[in-house]
């Protein structure tokens, strides 16, 4: 059965068509500085925003046009998952990623939902057997169940974190079983309302307990994914714990889980913590915790998690850029977290609007390139820092300096002269790299 008959094969066209349903650049063999765009990107469809989600909002039911909602419950998921294969198909997209409640559907009780797992899974598998897609990362929701009302990890009830911890073994079975290449971590519950019933300290060290856990179990059963934790400051609760990148390492080498996790950094979450994209990726790199992204952009005139196909192409530029200085993606991918507007209800918009995304990573691949190969911001910087690299400053650098010798020298050097950081202009040649390219 095809759930998107109308649609063929998207293909590279180039620049010059006017086709929608072909990609203008993303054209998955051409080679950037080594790599082909496929290697470099490792794009990844989110089963939930596009096999799950129905367009809902506070203010009124579904919208969303889709073949597989004629059926229900196991059946369902089944045609869910025959519709995934021929999305990945049809867009020519390498890998995919989803919640446990996203593939199954949950069962009254423990058994009963692994049991609908277990089915899924197998069906899931063989396709992946016959198509060669793979699983960028699994993940478990323990979030939207109301026993999580309180938080999984950092609940303050011993009942639900037992329940929390045997759902997450049996995502790292899961993931262990489809060759997951990575498995992520987002604590959608986990953080507080309020300190007034809130015990931070604790809550915290259970977190880090069942993290310790997971990777005991996961070694324990040959389970060699990268394990990778998602930040994000509020939404669902007021304040997360894992508040973005820095507060996230800081957990991690708190707790001497440093050594096993990397990052998996979503664009909406990084705008909501008040960072740009390229802020979020920057601190990640320079700690060695680059793990994933999850490509979206959010809406600034909006407050909360929107979600959105990236198309700015200034944030691609940027992010791609930061990805090729850090040395590129790794075991992760650029994972589409991202849904269709409630009034892009056509099963037609999932194709465009991950047309439109892809083309716009393409296209900011592109720039990031040129941008480093014609050392555009590297000749800035090094221009920028050049006092250290010589004299005193190299003396900074090399450790030799102490503070009564730079008193010295600050003594006898005056007045200092200070140079323009030039922002504005790099600004519009950033402009004009990405309308090149
Ligand atoms: C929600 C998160 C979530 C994670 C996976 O805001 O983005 O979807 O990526 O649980
Ligand atoms: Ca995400
Ligand atoms: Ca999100």
């Amino acid at each position: 059965m095809s759930y998107f008959k109308n649609i063929n094969k998207i293909e590279f066209e180039g620049k010059g068509s006017d086709n929608p349903l072909a990609y203008k650049h993303y054209d998955p063999k051409q080679v950037v500085l080594g790599k082909t765009m496929e290697e470099h990107l490792r794009f990844a469809v989110a089963y939930w925003h596009t096999f799950n989600a129905n367009g809902t909002d506070p203010f009124g039911t579904g919208t969303m046009i889709r073949d597989w909602d004629s059926y229900e419950g196991l059946d369902r998921s089944k045609a869910r998952v025959e519709a995934n294969f021929e999305f990945m198909d049809k867009l020519n997209i390498p890998y995919y990623c989803f919640h446990d409640v996203d593939i199954a559907p949950e069962g009254s009780t423990l058994q009963e939902s692994n049991k609908n797992l277990d089915i899924i899974v197998a069906m899931l598998k063989e396709n992946m057997k016959t198509s060669g897609k793979k699983l960028l990362w699994n993940t478990v929701n323990m979030f939207s169940n109301p026993r999580y009302v309180h938080g999984a990890g950092t609940t303050p009830n011993a009942n639900v974190y037992a329940y929390a911890a045997a759902q997450l073994k049996k995502g790292l079975e899961v993931g262990k079983e489809l060759g997951a290449e990575n498995y992520v971590f987002w604590g959608g519950r986990e953080g507080y309302e309020t300190l007034l019933n809130t015990d931070m300290g604790f809550e915290l060290d259970n977190l880090a307990r069942l993290y310790h856990m997971a990777i005991d179990y996961a070694k324990e059963i040959g389970f060699d994914a990268q394990f990778l934790i998602e930040p994000k400051p509020k939404e669902p609760t007021k304040h997360q714990y894992d508040f973005d990148a820095a507060t996230t390492i800081a957990f991690l080498y708190k707790y001497g889980l440093k050594d096993h996790f990397k990052l998996n950094l979503e664009a909406n979450h990084a705008t909501l913590a008040g960072h740009t994209f390229e802020h979020e990726i920057r601190t990640a790199a320079i700690n060695g915790m680059l793990g994933s992204l999850d490509a979206n952009q959010g809406d600034l005139l909006l407050g909360w998690d929107t979600d959105e196909f990236p198309t700015d192409l200034y944030s691609t530029t940027l992010t791609m850029y930061e990805v090729l200085k850090a040395g590129g993606l790794g075991r992760g991918g650029v994972n589409f977290d991202a849904k269709v507007r409630r009034g892009s209800f056509e099963a037609e918009d999932l194709f465009l609007a991950h047309i439109a995304g892809m083309d716009s990573f393409a296209w900011g691949l592109k720039a990031a390139a040129k941008l480093i190969e014609e050392k555009i911001l590297d000749n800035i910087i090094e221009q920028r820092y050049r006092t250290f690299k010589e004299g005193i400053g190299a003396d900074i650098v090399s450790g030799k300096a102490t503070l009564a010798s730079l008193e010295q020298y600050a003594l006898q050097n005056n007045p200092i002269v200070n140079e323009s950081g030039r922002q504005e202009r790099i600004r519009l040649m950033l402009s004009e790299v990405i309308f090149s390219v």
